[in-house]
């Protein structure tokens, strides 16, 4: 079938707004009706070329929500009208990874995925019968996609997907890491680096889980009001600090921090993050992706006396699981998204979606189909 899709042709390149093939899914895969995309941070990574996995051409996007119109054969969990979101980090449910418990890290497809192919070493896109490359088995920069069924969240039907599209990684990456990950508890004082898409829901999650002391550390003064009014109890600008950043949040948190999160991707930061934790017992969880080949570094006294270094990817959600409760505390009210989406974009003006990011002037940036 014809679609309409931004195609990543070269890094470094603006999307090419154009009409492509896709092909209906094979056995255990799903085609969705992409309603609502939003635009990550870490699309923007992998145009820019800097992310090791990148592979072009490609269609893009992995924060959408849709409808699923057809399913493959030996499809049972979803059927045609259901409402998706489309997940990069799927969940079998039977693989070592899920029956383990410990971790969210399904790898039932990571082989494939990470060639940019479906579980069968092929590509539904093509242009002009050239394959295009899948994106984090989700490419969501298309008003249909293909995906695996173990790779879809079944949510309720009456939850706007210009809204929940954000759940597909912005949302569930924060709030996730504050709860699945980090496991915050009531009371705890916690400091986040990084006020964007994803410093925000930490924020929000700290203060659902009832944190006392939330410390928010940002370069742009800009973001201290949006911070604030999602549970932000202080903020501090680095560049408005003499003296040493760590020092001065170990005393705005009588000791340390209970819990930091890195929301940016700087290695340095990382540093920071890790040695503000309180001795003995200070857990740093790491959720920015740092440019490739860069390395952490810390003095290993800093382990040596308690301060835990952890990491977090989507949150540590479990997707077909968590994603539906998430999407139900938005629709109870106990999450706000609405207010983290500054801007709505139609498709042939998602490059200006990647300008507002490199500006700073957006949080989120969500294209409608
Ligand atoms: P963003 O650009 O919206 O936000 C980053 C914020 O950090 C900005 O407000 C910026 O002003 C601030 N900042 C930059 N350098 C700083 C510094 N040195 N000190 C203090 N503040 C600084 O980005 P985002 O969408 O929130 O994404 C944050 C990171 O999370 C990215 O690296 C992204 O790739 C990553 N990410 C990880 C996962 C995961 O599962 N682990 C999922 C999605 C995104
Ligand atoms: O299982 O080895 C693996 C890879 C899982 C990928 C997790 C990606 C999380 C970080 C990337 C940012 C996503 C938007
Ligand atoms: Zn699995």
């Amino acid at each position: 079938m014809d679609v309409k899709a931004a195609v990543a042709y070269a890094a470094g390149e603006p999307l090419s707004i154009e009409t492509i093939q896709l092909e209906g899914p094979k056995e255990g895969e799903v085609l969705v009706e992409i309603k609502a995309t939003g635009v990550c941070h870490t699309d923007a990574y992998t145009l820019s070329g800097k992310d090791p996995e990148g592979l072009f051409p490609t269609i893009l996007g992995h924060e959408g929500a849709g409808i699923v119109v057809e399913v493959g054969e030996g499809v049972k969990s979803v059927k045609p009208g259901d409402h998706v979101i489309p997940l990069y980090t799927p969940e079998c449910r039977q693989c070592k990874f899920c029956l383990s418990q410990k971790t969210n890290l399904c790898q039932a497809i990571r082989a494939t995925q990470g060639k940019g192919l479906m579980p069968d070493g092929t590509s539904r896109f093509s242009v002009n019968g050239k394959p295009l490359y899948h994106y984090m088995g989700t490419s969501t920069f298309a008003n249909y996609t293909v995906l695996p069924e173990i790779a879809v969240a079944k949510i309720r039907e009456d939850a706007p997907f210009d809204k929940v599209c954000y759940i597909g990684c912005g949302v569930t990456t924060g709030i996730g890491a504050v709860i699945f990950t980090a496991k915050v508890e009531p009371g705890a004082k916690v400091v986040v680096f990084g006020l964007g898409g994803i410093g925000l829901n930490v924020i929000q999650g700290c203060r659902m889980v009832g944190a006392d002391r939330i410390v928010g550390v940002d370069l742009n003064p800009s973001k201290r009001s949006i911070a604030e009014q999602f549970g932000m109890t202080h903020f501090v600008n680095p560049k408005e600090i003499r003296g040493d950043l760590v020092a001065h949040l170990i005393e705005l948190t009588d000791g340390g921090a209970d819990y930091s999160f890195e929301c940016i991707g700087n290695v340095q930061v990382m540093r920071q993050a890790l040695e503000c934790c309180h001795k003995g017992w200070g857990v740093c969880t790491i959720i920015g992706v740092a440019g490739a080949g860069e390395e952490i570094s810390t003095r290993p006294f800093q382990l040596v006396t308690g301060r835990v270094w952890k990491g977090s990817a989507f949150g540590g959600a479990r997707g077909r699981t968590d994603v539906p409760k998430i999407v139900d505390w938005y629709m109870d009210h106990k999450i706000n998204i609405d207010d983290l989406i500054t801007h709505t974009l139609p498709l042939n003006q998602i490059n200006d979606a990647f300008d507002l990011m490199h500006h700073g002037e957006s949080i989120r940036s969500v294209v409608l189909f």
